[in-house]
């Protein structure tokens, strides 16, 4: 039985995603706990996946019944968010329309140019370049952008930043945590620690709920914020907890310890990685050839990371890493790493870079 049974789902995604584990990540922090990735960034074959097609498959039931015609959303100039409701639209035949925020302080040339806006234009979503700054709450400029569609007599289909502040937003990730049960079935053992990147919130949200339902105290959800504004975030991924909780009724309340936050790794700002989560980067690639990027899963790494080498993990205990994709961004960021690579520069096994210097 699944809390989802009554909800429609439009498939987006391959099904299931794989959980692998992590031997050489586990070896390089010290061979004390054992890592694992569930590869939600390889769910689909729609440009190149991610989080936000689970919560997208039961927003487009919606969006049909609601005999929309173009979907309009809102992210940053590197969101893997539009790039992925830009995906959706093409597939089911929709218009797009994005509005491309100035969140990020960065100012790499091609930043505008490559990565995720370069293959949301190249499906045929109108991506709209605004200057305003970073925010995760509802946006003027998207309603400007849904006025826009009515004026211009078609019918648009509101989807809020990471699809967070909608009232189907939470259920996708409420089928992460009947996954990942049904694998540890499988297994034969269980997870003690997710770990999972945190902005708008509905990813969280909705793992927190799907976990709640299994009454199982001895696992913990940490969400590492990324946004750098972690009251908002926490207050936001509270409200989607209950939201979402009320609509699959799940039958008791969320506890406030069951949301765990940690802000500790998303300075200096939300889009830009620190040394350290470069360094987190690097490691995740070198040991495992996992692409993690510098806006969300490099700050998550980096929290795994840094809570292993300090002790935070108990002797013995198993690690999920959820990785929810936005690689394509890592190409806005090249100049960081041009200099990586080869022997002398840290690239081989025995000679792995400073950790955190
Ligand atoms: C994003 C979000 P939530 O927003 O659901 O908390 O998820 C955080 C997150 N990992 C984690 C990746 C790869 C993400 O893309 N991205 C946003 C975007 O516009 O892309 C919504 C911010």
């Amino acid at each position: 039985m699944s809390l989802l049974d009554k909800f429609e789902r439009y498939p987006l995604t391959f099904g299931q995603t794989p959980i692998e584990h992590l031997p050489r990540l586990s070896a390089a922090l010290g061979g004390k706990v054992q890592v694992y990735a569930k590869r939600d960034d390889c769910n689909s074959g729609l440009a190149m996946g991610g989080n936000k097609l689970r919560k997208l498959e039961y927003i487009v039931p919606d969006a049909l019944r609601a005999g929309a015609d173009t979907l309009v959303s809102i992210g940053g100039v590197q969101s893997n968010h539009t790039r992925m409701v830009a995906a959706t639209a093409a597939k089911i035949g929709m218009k797009c329309v994005v509005i491309q925020e100035k969140w990020v302080p960065h100012y790499d040339a091609v930043y505008d140019r490559v990565g995720n806006i370069l293959l949301t234009r190249l499906m045929g979503a109108d991506s709209r370049l605004v200057d305003d700054g970073f925010d995760i709450g509802i946006r003027k400029s998207w309603q400007d952008a849904i006025q826009s569609v009515i004026d211009a007599g078609g019918k648009p289909y509101p989807i809020p930043a990471g699809a967070s502040v909608h009232k189907l937003g939470g259920l996708g990730y409420v089928g992460f945590a009947e996954e990942v049960a049904r694998q540890e079935a499988e297994f034969g053992f269980t997870f003690d620690y997710i770990i999972v990147c945190v902005v708008t919130g509905s990813t969280q949200a909705g793992m927190i709920v799907g976990f709640a339902a299994q009454n199982r105290a001895d696992r913990v959800v940490i969400g590492i914020d990324a946004s750098g504004t972690p009251e908002q975030t926490r207050a936001q991924v509270r409200r989607i907890v209950d939201d979402t909780a009320a609509l699959v009724e799940l039958g008791r309340a969320v506890r406030e310890d069951e949301i765990v936050i940690n802000p500790d790794y998303a300075y200096p700002a939300y889009g830009i990685p620190s040394q350290a989560t470069n360094d987190a980067i690097r490691l995740a690639a070198r040991t495992e050839a996992m692409i993690t990027d510098p806006v969300y899963e490099g700050k998550s790494m980096q929290g795994l990371i840094d809570l292993t080498r300090k002790g935070f993990f108990p002797e013995g205990s198993k690690i999920l890493y959820a990785h929810l994709g936005g690689a394509p961004a890592i190409n806005g960021y090249s100049y960081y790493y041009k200099d990586d690579g080869g022997a002398a520069k840290g690239g081989l096994d025995d000679a792995l870079p400073p950790l955190f210097p």
